[in-house]
């Protein structure tokens, strides 16, 4: 029988970066747009973690397959972390990446290139359905540190990537490759975790 794994994201440009960092892993991956339509959960958390684990455990029990989530976003020092765990809605509910692009901007105007430090956060969590009494649950985290660009350059990727400038690098994450950008991102060093974990489970299983 194989093994199926779900990626729990309504984001269809995550989905797609999960799954090019999943490939190679000894089970069937599919997304949530395989499936049947489900509402997504409200995440309440209060943080990375709190959220990843909520999406897995709701798909995971939804579904009845063990499911990997990913909760992620951007923390501004000068705006003492925000967005944070309120990336996806920074400019408020049902907003465009650019809405949340030139919102960040504006309230960054005031501030010089070294007063723009920011990081990327993703929080990665796997749920396995209860095979006994109780469920499988694992978490890694990846973080990567950099600016925030003075307007938005690049094509590439999704969400604050046309703003971000990683630390040592002289363009954003919009103007890199997909590749490039996984090979130092916070999802990427997440997943790399993710992944040595899943490689482990599923050649056991
Ligand atoms: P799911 O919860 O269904 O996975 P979502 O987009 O709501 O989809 P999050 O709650 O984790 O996911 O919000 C993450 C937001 O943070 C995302 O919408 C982007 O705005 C931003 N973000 C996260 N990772 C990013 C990346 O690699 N590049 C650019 N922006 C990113």
């Amino acid at each position: 029988m194989t093994n199926k794994l779900l990626i729990g994201s309504a984001n269809q440009d995550k989905a797609r970066e999960l799954t090019s960092l999943l490939a190679g892993l000894d089970c069937e991956v599919c997304s949530l747009a395989d499936l049947t339509d489900v509402d997504a959960p409200e995440e309440n958390g209060s943080t990375f973690a709190d959220n990843a684990l909520l999406k897995a455990t709701f798909y995971s029990k939804h579904f009845g397959l063990p499911c990997v989530a990913d909760d992620s976003g951007l923390c501004v020092d000068a705006l003492n972390g925000a967005p944070g765990v309120y990336s996806a809605r920074y400019a408020g509910e049902g907003c465009s990446y650019a809405d949340n692009n030139e919102k960040l901007l504006d309230a960054l105007a005031p501030y010089l290139w070294h007063e723009r430090t920011a990081r990327f956060v993703c929080c990665a969590a796997f749920v396995a359905p209860a095979e006994d009494a109780e469920a499988t649950v694992h978490v890694e985290e990846g973080t990567v540190e950099g600016y925030i660009a003075m307007e938005a350059y690049g094509k590439n990727g999704f969400g604050y990537d046309p703003v971000f400038v990683p630390k040592g690098s002289d363009v954003t994450f919009a103007e890199m490759t997909a590749a490039e950008k996984h090979t130092i991102s916070h999802r990427g060093r997440a997943f790399d975790k993710m992944a040595a974990f899943l490689r482990e489970r599923y050649a056991a299983v």
